[in-house]
């Protein structure tokens, strides 16, 4: 494919906690930035998103006394699953990964800051009814399909592309652009899962200049 007018690239959390060395390492997860670069070299459009969460969030474990990274808990809007302490506002592992090309990208959406409820998504938040206001942008700035890299694939990335398309946005993911955290087989899963909402996979070398 060749970028147009209607795509943006959406480059999802490529924020220092989630690479090597960060507090929500993801494996590999520093892989991804050459591919990313190389793509947003290549759209005339990009947004990024930033998980960007108040000290003390819900989806800590260290909220949650007696509980442990990587547990469930039941919320009010549903399953919460625990993480260790990332991406806090503000600090050092909340910033996006030194050496990402971000610098034309035309928006930044922090997601996760309300301090009671998640967002893996850059649609919508854990609740399942609070928008980040992303839909309304895109829509008004008449894109009509997004390409999204980065991290992680089996949590930010496979629920920001169901909710694209669940936003009437066509959705493709950039499989050599993106990693997963993948416990208990959830890469596998959310792969299945984004096919089956009509999310396209794509590898960066299909993507070139026009
Ligand atoms: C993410 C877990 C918690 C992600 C964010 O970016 O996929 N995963 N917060
Ligand atoms: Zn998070």
């Amino acid at each position: 494919m060749t970028p147009e007018a209607r795509d943006v690239l959406l480059v999802i959390d490529v924020q220092v906690d989630f690479l090597p060395g960060g507090t929500l390492a993801v494996p590999k997860g520093d892989a991804v930035v050459g591919p990313v670069n190389r793509l947003l070299g290549l759209f005339p459009h990009a947004v990024l998103t930033q998980d960007w969460h108040p000290p003390g969030h819900v989806s800590f474990a260290s909220s949650h006394p007696g509980r442990a990274p990587f547990d469930t808990v039941a919320l009010a809007y549903g399953p919460q699953m625990l993480w260790p302490e990332h991406c806090v506002q503000g600090s050092a592992g909340a910033a996006l990964a030194p050496g990402l090309a971000a610098d034309r990208a035309e928006l930044v959406i922090r997601k996760g800051h309300h301090p009671g409820v998640d967002s893996y998504s850059a649609f919508l938040e854990a609740d399942r009814r609070t928008p980040t206001g992303l839909a309304g942008y895109l829509r008004e700035r008449g894109f009509t399909r997004v390409v999204l890299c980065g991290l992680a694939t089996d949590h930010c990335v496979a629920w920001s592309a169901r909710d694209a398309r669940a936003a009437g946005l066509e959705a493709l993911v950039v499989a050599d652009a993106v990693r997963g955290i993948d416990r208990d087989g959830s890469v596998e899963r959310a792969w299945g899962d984004m096919a089956a909402a009509g999310v396209g996979r794509i590898m960066s070398g299909a993507i070139g200049g026009g």
